[in-house]
């Protein structure tokens, strides 16, 4: 497990220092708002409307819609205890932020298929359901991508007991993946000189399905996704030993929140949420000591929590003008902790997916990563 972990954060981090990667051409993802519907995204408010946007409305509600995954440990995971994850935490978190309460979430559990169709037709304020920022979906699909949260690539999973230790041995392979994903592009794209089956189903419990009958001799996700499904993989299957990730990563996936094109405000309030994570990290605020972070001397941190700081204009709290108070960010980091305890709770090198953060793009660009805030000012 260890060893893997190793080349795993190896592979990420040629990946992004490459930045190559197959660009992530966009799947079907049925339903995409063409048109009308387009429009219709466009007329959401926001701002311009007086206030009338996806914000005020959240608030009036007095829940936020969530819209997530149901069966990607570490990310999205639906048990009888609720949901629980990683993305599900940024859902806690907004809530927390414009409600004042990170239990107000609506779960919406959708497949990939689902989920633009979702966000166009308004029944869900947010998605948060490792869902990969591209051109044509932040074009063409309705949606505005935020800040990302999580920076992946697609892998591939084999059996352990099959021998296989590369991707250019899969000749004549079926490999499984789930449709409406960027997965089926980046596939055909790495596959393009090997000749091999692609086989597509609609939810990772039916690729489970398959690949558990012997139909499937490979199954192909974003690494995160794969590493969660490993990770839970049935005892009585072998349990995680069972399979192999290989080492390869050969695609980018940016994961993180997207919401209704054409609501400014709401889309800041999303995008900001996910900043202070990251700047709380930065500045060593986490929901450990975030009371005595309130009475920091830090004027970054004073800045970052909400309180008076010194400024252009004398002493005073910086107005972010953003519809909600500039201290919600101190609910934000109560609720769900800084970006790496979010991290750690979740994916981290401690949990069972093992997903070790130093030395990959999940690092804090301090730390030679990819994740970085800008002031809070
Ligand atoms: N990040 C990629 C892949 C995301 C994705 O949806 N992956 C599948 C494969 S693991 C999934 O989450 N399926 C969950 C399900 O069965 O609902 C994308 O945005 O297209």
């Amino acid at each position: 497990m260890f060893r893997r972990g190793r080349a795993f954060t190896l592979a990420w981090f040629l990946a992004v220092a490459a930045l190559l990667g197959a660009a992530c051409s966009d799947d079907d993802d049925s339903g995409g708002a063409e048109g009308d519907e387009e429009e219709e995204a466009a007329d959401t408010g926001g701002e311009g409307d007086g206030g009338g946007g996806l914000l005020a409305e959240v608030q009036d509600r007095g829940t936020l819609n969530c819209g997530v995954n149901n069966s990607v440990p570490g990310f999205g995971f639906e048990t009888d205890a609720g949901f629980e994850g990683f993305d599900i935490d940024y859902c806690r978190a907004l809530a927390a932020a414009v409600l004042g309460d990170p239990e107000a979430v609506e779960y919406v559990a959708l497949t990939p298929e689902q989920r633009f169709t979702a966000l166009q037709a308004g029944e869900i304020d947010v998605l948060i359901r490792n869902t990969t920022w591209t051109s044509t979906r932040d074009g063409a699909e309705g949606a505005a991508f935020t800040t990302t949260t999580f920076y992946d690539g697609q892998a591939m999973m084999v059996p352990s007991d099959a021998g296989i230790t590369s991707i250019d041995q899969l000749q004549d392979a079926t490999i499984c993946l789930t449709a409406g994903t960027t997965t089926e592009q980046n596939l055909a794209d790495r596959m393009a000189d090997i000749p091999h089956t692609p086989q597509t189903f609609e939810e990772n419990a039916q690729v489970q399905d398959a690949f558990l009958a012997g139909q499937c001799d490979a199954w192909t996700s974003d690494a995160s996704q794969l590493a969660g499904i490993r990770s839970n993989w049935p005892d009585a299957e072998g349990g995680p030993e069972a399979l192999t990730i290989l080492d390869e990563i050969f695609s980018k996936e940016p994961l993180g929140p997207a919401v209704p094109d054409g609501d400014s405000e709401w889309y800041d309030v999303v995008n900001w949420v996910v900043l202070a994570t990251i700047e709380a990290e930065e500045l060593g605020v986490s929901s450990e000591n975030i009371d005595e972070m309130l009475q920091s001397e830090d004027q970054a941190v004073r800045r970052l929590l909400g309180q008076p700081a010194e400024g252009d204009e004398g002493t005073a709290v910086v107005d972010h003008g953003f519809g909600v108070d500039p201290d919600v960010t101190v609910e934000v980091i109560r609720a769900v902790g800084n970006y790496g305890e979010i991290y750690e709770r979740n994916v981290g090198a401690n949990t069972p997916l093992q997903l070790e953060r130093e030395g990959t793009a999940n690092a804090l660009w301090t730390e030679g990563g990819l994740h970085y805030s800008p002031p809070f000012r």
